[in-house]
């Protein structure tokens, strides 16, 4: 019994994990000590898919595929028998992200059964304050009812309760449930052997084109929030998360764009949810307040999407910029390439130095390998939401990593295996968050994000 073996705090208190794991005080990153308590409250695995809500799925989804070069995989929608809402699906790699869009309020839906527990007006009113937004992190565990259980005994809010539903061809079924994760965005738990393309109620896309620029998945999903520590207090206490890395205003650089932050992380910290607040007091707004007010409350800032070759990848995604596909900010510098070898040492091959600058990279490393990282501008009309397009070059020891990490099953173990890494000999298997989240460039991303505000009026 899951409870038990982790004490029985009371729900939403500081159960006995979080209340041992969890330093409830920011210390900055040069003052944070990484430990991996594996305080888990059930199996969680790693990132099922996103889903954003939208106010047109078909041509919502048309844009993302073609911009970051995804395979349509699924739909669910009038031409499927759903007469509640159109949803397409995308794929490359391990990266699933869902586009969903509600129907007319006056079309007949009795006949209708929605893949999902679904409200429809929980949908028009999530458009009409966040405009384009995520809706759901979907994260695959054992048992999806048991996840739901227990985190809402331990003071997560319920949002959807188990539901299971079975594909009429396969048989095979899945199991989902909710919780609120922050504001309106929640986290979906995904369970079962379903073998369909994403979920029972979705259907295939016959002869879809096979698209990918090299996107692999998602490595962390960063949410803004008014106030940090009740927020990771929520995550620690009624999932178990522990916290990865931290970063406060100092470490920023530039107060102006105040924000403190800290990464949650999963036991084989495959799933990464930095948190950011935004500070005050300073002469300008802090982004994270713009987020805030532009968003209407908290949610989803932006999306790291993981690549092993940044730089084909990145050549495709620019390639489609001009023609309706993703934008990016403005590129460093030129003295920031100058300096950049002085400052990750000789960790990157001359060549892929010289693509980094055509390219318009940002470049940092931590003790555990280098994090090669761009940022697109906001992905629709308001400035919010945003995706980060990076690879990770890991260096460390990974079997030591391991040794500490919860033992990988036969299946990752095989899937670390395989992908190419750049500038180094291969390394066995793969790390989460090895290379850090870029603070050494946060000064460089967010003196361009405060430019944009001001071009934008809104800051
Ligand atoms: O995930 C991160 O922490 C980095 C840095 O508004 C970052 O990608 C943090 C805040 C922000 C943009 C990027
Ligand atoms: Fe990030």
């Amino acid at each position: 019994e899951v409870a038990e073996a982790h004490g029985n705090g009371a729900a939403g208190a500081n159960g006995e994990a979080g209340a041992e794991v969890f330093n409830k005080k920011l210390v900055g990153c040069e003052g944070f000590q990484r430990h991996n308590p594996r305080s888990d409250l059930f199996p969680m695995h790693k990132f099922h898919h996103i889903e954003f809500w939208c106010g047109d799925a078909t041509n919502t989804a048309a844009r993302f595929g073609y911009g970051l070069g995804l395979t349509h995989v699924a739909k669910s929608d009038q031409s499927t028998g759903n007469h509640h809402f159109a949803s397409h699906v995308l794929q490359s790699g391990d990266l699933v992200m869902a586009f969903t869009a509600p129907y007319s309020t006056q079309t007949d839906k009795s006949d209708s059964c929605p893949p999902y527990e679904y409200n429809q007006d929980a949908a028009y009113d999530f458009l009409k304050r966040h405009g384009l937004a995520v809706r759901a992190f979907g994260i695959l565990v054992d048992d999806a009812a048991e996840a739901f259980r227990i985190s809402t005994s331990r003071g997560g809010d319920p949002v959807s309760p188990p539901w299971t539903r079975t594909d009429a061809t396969s048989g095979t079924s899945c199991t989902c449930a909710e919780i609120r994760l922050y504001g309106d965005c929640v986290l979906r738990f995904v369970s079962g052997g379903f073998q369909g393309p994403f979920l029972p109620g979705y259907q295939p896309i016959p002869d879809s084109p096979q698209v990918s620029y090299g996107l692999q998945r998602l490595d962390h999903a960063v949410g803004n929030v008014a106030e940090l520590i009740p927020q990771v207090e929520y995550m620690a206490a009624c999932l178990g998360w522990h916290e990865f890395a931290e970063f406060t205003a100092e470490d920023v650089g530039t107060v102006d764009s105040g924000l403190n932050s800290m990464v949650m992380a999963n036991n084989n910290e495959m799933i990464l949810l930095p948190v950011n607040e935004p500070t005050h007091g300073t002469k300008r707004k802090s982004q994270i307040q713009t987020f805030l007010e532009q968003n209407e409350g908290p949610g989803l800032q932006h999306m790291a999407l993981k690549t092993d070759d940044i730089v084909a990848t990145m050549r495709q995604i620019r390639a489609r910029s001009a023609y309706g596909g993703f934008d990016f900010m403005p590129r460093p510098s030129a003295d920031y390439y100058r300096k950049l070898p002085g400052r990750i040492g000789h960790a990157l091959p001359a060549q892929l130095l010289k693509d980094v600058e055509e390219l318009g990279l940002l470049v940092d490393k931590d003790d555990q390998g280098v994090l090669l990282q761009i940022f697109t501008k906001p992905l629709g009309d308001r400035p919010t939401v945003f995706f980060e397009i990076i690879q990770r070059l890991c260096t460390l020891d990974v079997q030591q990593v391991q040794a500490e990490a919860a033992p990988p099953t036969a299946a990752a173990a095989a899937a670390a295996l395989e992908g190419p890494r750049v500038g180094r000999a291969a390394v066995p298997a793969e790390v989460g968050g090895c290379g850090g989240f870029g603070k050494g460039n946060f000064t460089e991303l967010f003196k361009s994000i405060e430019e944009y505000e001001t071009d934008l009026g809104i800051n």
